[in-house]
């Protein structure tokens, strides 16, 4: 079964991802590998909680037409089934540059530390996804705006137990957000089909939201009369405790909320770090910053330890939740070694704390500043 063949288990994949776990595949993008402003197929990261589908080619260089979706739940008043050509035959397609960060990217800084994999920086991309817009096949659907609360999603990837009655994971999210123009069942990424391990041959992308919410392998979507309560919605997984509490806190189930959007993030992407610059040339540094309700308003570099800060020039994103790249030229006052820092701040006023934010028992949610170290010469 697919999930780990120790002779390439990341097929497809750029040989600079670091692998965090091989059952189930895990791996993330080291800063320098996500320079693009479009984040290529093979260096978008990946994140399994279950095996990947048997039967899919490891490198698919077409989309299979006759892939089903069904769409059912209480909310539709009668189950209906599109396949994948009816699907991009059927509705307009669309294409966005979507930003996916998973809800525990960060997660390696907690203390006391959180169980999971010990993401650091890498488990966030930023591709053009095309598809269509998940709203316009609802009402296809005639799905009951009266009852809808919130829709769950079911891939066909496959319990590790491999207990066939076992979903790995079944999230979803509210019905205002699968609503949006950006929510897409999408089947290309970069205009190619996507990667084997990003959810070939269709997912959902939900921009701005943990990527939790952006179910791959996608067999079914349910349009639900409450919550979704499927895999991974409940106890402790993609929650936070709804009030703060101090760091080691043992948390009820009750006391723990749903994460919804992202908070604002910038990550640093050039120069690697580590860098050694000539002292006459400055030193041009660069990244991206996304955040999950907004757009990011600014971004602003420190060199001392964020005593002082200096305006990045940024760009606009591309569309509504597209990170969007940033520049700057640095001098440095005398040679030696620094820290350059990176701060965004968004439209609402939302700006990264430099430290380790909220502690939470899974480690999720940690938008804390990104550093590099440089030594000028
Ligand atoms: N079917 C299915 N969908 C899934 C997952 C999964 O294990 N199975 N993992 C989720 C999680 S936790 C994340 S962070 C994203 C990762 O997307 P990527 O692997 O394409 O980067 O997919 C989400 N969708
Ligand atoms: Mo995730």
């Amino acid at each position: 079964m697919l999930g780990f063949d120790p002779e390439d288990p990341l097929p497809g994949k750029h040989p600079g991802l670091t692998l965090l776990n091989d059952r189930p595949v895990n791996a993330e993008t080291p800063p320098h590998l996500l320079e693009p402003k479009v984040t290529p197929a093979d260096r978008m990261f990946v994140r399994n909680n279950g095996l990947v589908p048997r039967d899919l080619p490891p490198t698919p260089t077409t989309i299979p037409p006759d892939w089903a979706l069904r769409i059912a739940g209480e909310a539709v008043p009668e189950p209906v089934t599109f396949t994948l050509s009816e699907l991009r035959e059927r509705f307009p397609n669309y294409t966005y540059q979507l930003t996916l960060e998973c809800g525990g990217n960060g997660r390696s800084e907690f203390n006391p530390p959180a169980r999971g994999n010990q993401w650091s920086t890498g488990a966030v991309g930023c591709p053009e996804w095309t598809g269509v817009r998940l709203r316009d096949v609802l009402k296809a659907a005639n799905y009951d705006s009266s009852k809808a609360v919130y829709i769950g999603y079911y891939g066909k990837d496959t319990h590790l137990s491999g207990d066939p009655d076992k979903v790995p994971i079944s999230r979803g999210v509210p019905i205002e957000k699968a609503l949006e123009d950006e929510s897409l069942i999408a089947w290309a990424m970069n205009d190619e089909p996507l990667p084997l391990l990003n959810g070939y041959p269709l997912r959902l992308v939900f921009g701005g939201y943990p990527a939790s919410c952006s179910g791959k392998w996608l067999s079914e979507i349910v349009v639900r009369d409450r919550v979704h309560d499927g895999e991974k919605m409940g106890g402790q997984s993609y929650r936070v405790p709804c009030e703060p509490v101090a760091p080691g806190t043992t948390v009820e189930d009750k006391d723990m909320c749903i994460i919804l959007d992202m908070p604002v993030k910038s990550l640093l992407t050039s120069p690697r770090t580590g860098a050694i610059v000539e002292a006459a040339d400055g030193l041009s540094i660069g990244g991206h910053a996304w955040c999950g309700s907004s757009e990011v308003a600014r971004v602003d570099y420190s060199i001392d330890f964020g005593a002082s800060w200096t305006a990045c020039q940024l760009n606009r994103p591309a569309n509504r939740f597209a990170w969007q790249h940033f520049s700057a030229k640095v001098d440095f006052p005398v040679a030696g070694y620094y820290e350059v820092w990176a701060r965004a701040t968004d439209a609402d006023g939302n700006a990264q704390p430099m430290v380790l934010p909220g502690w939470n028992p899974r480690g999720y949610l940690n938008n804390a500043c990104h550093r590099i170290a440089v030594k000028v010469v």
